[in-house]
């Protein structure tokens, strides 16, 4: 190349970079889709006013740190670039995190409800680094622990899981357990059909985790119970600690956890489980509950009984808990063999996390709940996966541990599941002879001094009422009431039918001030409640759907609503906008599309 040609060739870059930077510059900071994101606040509604706190986390400012690495990543892009490839380090998230620009956002959105459960995309434009807020009471940061507690195996047992998600459950706990304390991370990929998790995970941990993360493939689907005696077995730690793969650990998580099984091996301990939004994917705080259950055989979470919380360091210390939730405890691992594992013969999902907490308590061991460690865990309203032929294996697994480990209570379980009582259920007997060898309690005597509390149906019922700390969920405030105004057509959004119909459509129609049909509450939560009755509700998985009445469930996503720029009404779960169908058509139909600033997608609150 002549020199000449060079100095054309560089001025030609210089140009070319220029304009790039210029145009990144001016799409980051005033497109549209840009400026939709940020709240603003609208003539007659109070200024937007933050979720309650178990919709929204809390950011401690003093310990947000964001590392170079993420600082590029959101000049980049505030939401990766809006094709679902994950992007790192957003940490804070807002509600319309999940805005839908494209058709592919859509695609992202709306396969990963039906795959996964949960919001696939803001999951992706999270990336697999996120700051999370420490939700932790004020005493534990002066909490110190022992400097030479056990290394710890995590087990994390995944079948076709959100790969965004199992890859922040990785680096969650990269990010903020200590070297010196993680010895390996053990990933057991249940057979899952998603062809990401194959070659592409192995890649990504190749290239860019330390050796710390093995995978282990199961060769046939063998469900989460088996699935973590797989892993366990591969375990070289001193202690086990198990988790789902949509976890995301929280600040110092650990070593509370390690603490109690120092002390005494055959403590078996759980974290608090935070509630990670499936619709959100906001982390937020959750109560202070243990755990129970019910004589069908289903987890449930209890207050927590004032007996237990008595101790000089009150909400932030250790209480035994009847029962586990299941995903995610820490246990001995030698424990944990000696204890009989878990029961081989249980499938796929379900039962195992009551059995195991019987298991525990009668067999001379403790369950505890430690207040100082969190993690959170993404909760979604249905499993997305089936078992193989269709079996219900929580039916299944329930008969196991009713036959190995209820004695004569398992009366109670057959009350309730009358058409169990002559399934069958396998072979128990080597779990009958490892509650023979390990000289384990009746389950009598757990009823009566690990969970008092529990009901029985029989004449020897007694009534307790225990002392309960936790009080019910208050109603959220009203911030607004009044019509809900479109402002092309100038009408008002009323209910199709009645509006105590479940199911019932939503429509524009001339408005009327004499028409409770027409009177809308907005609420602290973000719900647009139709004459004191029913809430606005899109539903989980389809977003073509329009949006109907429902019963309120007072759990965000599918329920929240948000104003916004342009007066655009925002749906939280869906990424959309309401607008209205054809303003022609007299029947007045309104749907969900892309935010995109029309009259047609503008709405005034009127008092
Ligand atoms: O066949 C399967 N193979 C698997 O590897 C089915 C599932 N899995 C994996 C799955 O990818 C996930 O990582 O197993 C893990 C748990 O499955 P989820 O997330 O579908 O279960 P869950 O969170 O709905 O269910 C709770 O109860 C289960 C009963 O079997 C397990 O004990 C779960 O670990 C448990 N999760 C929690 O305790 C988190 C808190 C939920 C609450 C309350
Ligand atoms: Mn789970």
């Amino acid at each position: 190349m002549g020199s000449a040609t060079l100095r054309y060739f560089c001025y030609g870059c210089l140009f070319t970079s220029v304009t790039w930077t210029l145009l990144l510059f001016i799409y980051f900071n005033v497109s549209e889709e840009n400026q939709a994101l940020k709240h603003v606040p609208i003539k007659g509604l109070a200024p937007y006013k933050p979720l309650p706190k178990r919709f929204y986390p809390r950011f401690n400012r003093n310990s947000f740190q964001i590392s170079d690495r993420h600082k590029n990543s959101q000049v980049r892009s505030r939401f990766g670039n809006h094709v679902g490839e994950p992007e790192e380090g957003n940490s804070e998230l807002s509600p319309e995190m999940g805005m839908i620009f494209n058709e592919q956002d859509q695609k992202v959105r709306d396969m990963g409800y039906q795959k996964h459960s949960f919001n696939v995309l803001i999951s992706n434009r999270l990336g697999y680094h996120r700051d999370v807020p420490d939700t932790r009471d004020p005493k534990c940061e002066e909490k110190s622990y022992p400097s030479d507690l056990p290394f710890a195996s995590v087990v994390v047992c995944f079948y076709n899981e959100a790969f965004s998600a199992l890859l922040r459950t990785v680096h969650s706990i990269l990010d903020r357990t200590p070297a010196n304390l993680l010895h390996e991370i053990i990933l057991v990929d249940d057979n899952s059909e998603l062809v990401d998790l194959k070659n592409e995970l192995d890649e990504y941990i190749q290239t860019n985790l330390p050796s710390k993360v093995k995978v282990i493939r199961n060769e046939k689907r063998e469900g989460l119970i088996r699935g973590r005696m797989i892993g366990a077995s591969h375990a070289t730690g001193k202690v086990l600690v198990f988790l789902d793969s949509h976890c995301e650990v929280n600040e110092m998580w650990l070593q509370p956890l390690l603490t109690p099984i120092k002390e005494d091996r055959k403590t078996v301990v759980c974290p608090v489980i935070d509630i990670i939004s499936a619709d959100t994917l906001i982390y937020s705080s959750s109560p202070i509950v243990r755990g129970g259950f019910n004589w069908g055989l289903h987890f449930k979470w209890d207050p927590v009984p004032l007996s237990e919380m008595e101790g000089s360091e009150g909400a932030s210390s250790p209480f035994k808990s009847p029962t586990m939730a299941g995903g995610l405890f820490a246990m001995d691992k030698d424990y944990f063999n000696e204890l009989g594992q878990y029961d081989a013969g249980m499938d796929i999902w379900g039962g195992e996390n009551l059995e195991i907490s019987f298991r525990i308590w009668m067999c001379g061991g403790t369950l505890l709940i430690i207040p100082c460690s969190r993690v959170g865990h993404i909760f979604r309203k249905r499993r997305p996966y089936g078992s193989p032929k269709g079996l219900d294996t929580m039916a299944h697994n329930s008969l196991r541990l009713a036959h190995v480990w209820m004695d004569e209570y398992k009366e109670e379980y057959f009350a309730v599941r009358p058409e169990l009582r002559n399934r069958s259920y396998g072979n128990i007997s080597e779990r009958l002879s490892l509650r023979n060898k390990l000289n384990c309690k009746s389950f009598k005597w757990y009823l009566d001094n690990i969970y008092p509390e529990m009901q029985l149906s029989g004449p020897n019922a007694k009534k307790q009422q225990p002392v309960f700390i936790n009080k019910g969920p208050k109603r959220p405030k009203i911030q607004q009431r009044g019509r809900l105004f479109n402002l092309q057509t100038n009408k008002c959004l009323s209910a199709q039918g009645h509006p105590s119909q479940k199911g019932g459509l939503v429509v524009v129609k001339d408005c009327d001030v004499n028409d409770p049909n027409q009177i809308w509450s907005y609420n602290e939560d973000h719900e647009l409640i139709l004459s004191n009755l029913l809430c606005l509700d899109m539903s989980e998985t389809r977003s073509s759907d329009p949006p109907r009445l429902m019963k309120c469930h007072g759990s965000g996503g599918s329920q929240q609503w948000l104003f916004g720029k342009n007066n655009h009404l925002y749906q939280v779960s869906v990424g959309q906008c309401m607008k209205i169908v054809d303003p022609l058509n007299h029947k007045g139909y309104v749907a969900m599309a892309i935010c995109d600033g029309s009259a047609l997608q503008q709405w005034r609150f009127e008092s």
